[in-house]
């Protein structure tokens, strides 16, 4: 009887800890439990149920590289319609293993008391890359319109064209929350933390490269050449905590 009483302590005290293993937080949890293969892996932004998305793992370069990224969005081959209503930015869409929005509560639970920073990395069809960074990135909660906070911008190639969507909340032509008279998200065919308009439209139309015969719909960084007809080739937006 002594010996079941030991064995089924032990047995929970095992499967205690088994259950926490398997509820990560996002990508930074599951790299600093030595996992550092880049991938697809399920998190837990909120306690209830996972969430799948890839993991970028690096483990060279600069310390401020280093760590598990967890990907927030991804565009790679115009595969996925990112012009969508309010709901599904909001809970997310795409497919995990080419193009998807991971979702703006996602993005909410994961920042609203927790630091994190902000890479996007962009490449355009030429066959150029560069990247921004920002020490700091957080998304409100929807009463408060998913409104992005971002700043401590870092030149890695690409330019800043993302502070000045900072203050701002999120905008789906179904939801107007811009500040212009019109209705940004209905005449850039995105959604995106829109002020009146934009200077970067990543969830934009995907144009295979440059196309001026809309004017900024596509998926625009307008540092990157300062050109709003240019549409990159890939995006990624990532998210690494700090604290
Ligand atoms: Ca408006």
């Amino acid at each position: 009887m002594t010996m079941l009483v030991i064995f089924a302590t032990l047995w929970l005290v095992v499967f205690g800890c088994e259950c926490e293993e398997l509820h990560p937080l996002d990508c930074s949890e599951i790299y600093e439990t030595g996992e550092q293969v880049s991938g697809i892996y399920s998190i837990y932004p909120t306690a209830d149920r996972p969430v799948w998305t890839q993991c970028d793992m690096i483990s060279s370069g600069e310390d401020e590289e280093k760590g598990g990224w967890t990907v927030i969005q991804r565009r790679m081959d115009g595969s996925m319609n990112f012009y969508q209503p309010w709901k599904h930015y909001k809970r997310g869409f795409g497919v995990i293993e080419s193009e998807y929005w991971l979702g703006l509560e996602y993005m909410y639970q994961l920042t609203h008391n927790r630091k994190y920073m902000l890479r996007v990395d962009l490449e355009d069809f030429e066959g150029r890359k560069g990247s921004a960074v920002y020490s700091l990135f957080s998304v409100d909660s929807e009463c408060e319109g998913y409104r992005l906070t971002v700043s401590g911008f870092k030149d890695a190639g690409a330019g800043d064209s993302l502070s000045g969507h900072s203050g701002f909340k999120f905008s789906t032509f179904d939801k107007d929350q811009d500040t212009h008279e019109g209705n940004c998200a209905k005449l850039f065919l995105a959604g995106f933390w829109y002020s009146s308009c934009h200077s970067t439209n990543l969830n934009g139309v995907y144009l295979w490269g440059e196309d001026a015969t809309h004017y900024a719909i596509g998926a625009s960084w307008t540092s990157w050449s300062n050109n709003y007809a240019l549409s990159m080739k890939s995006m990624t937006m990532k998210i690494k905590r700090l604290s």
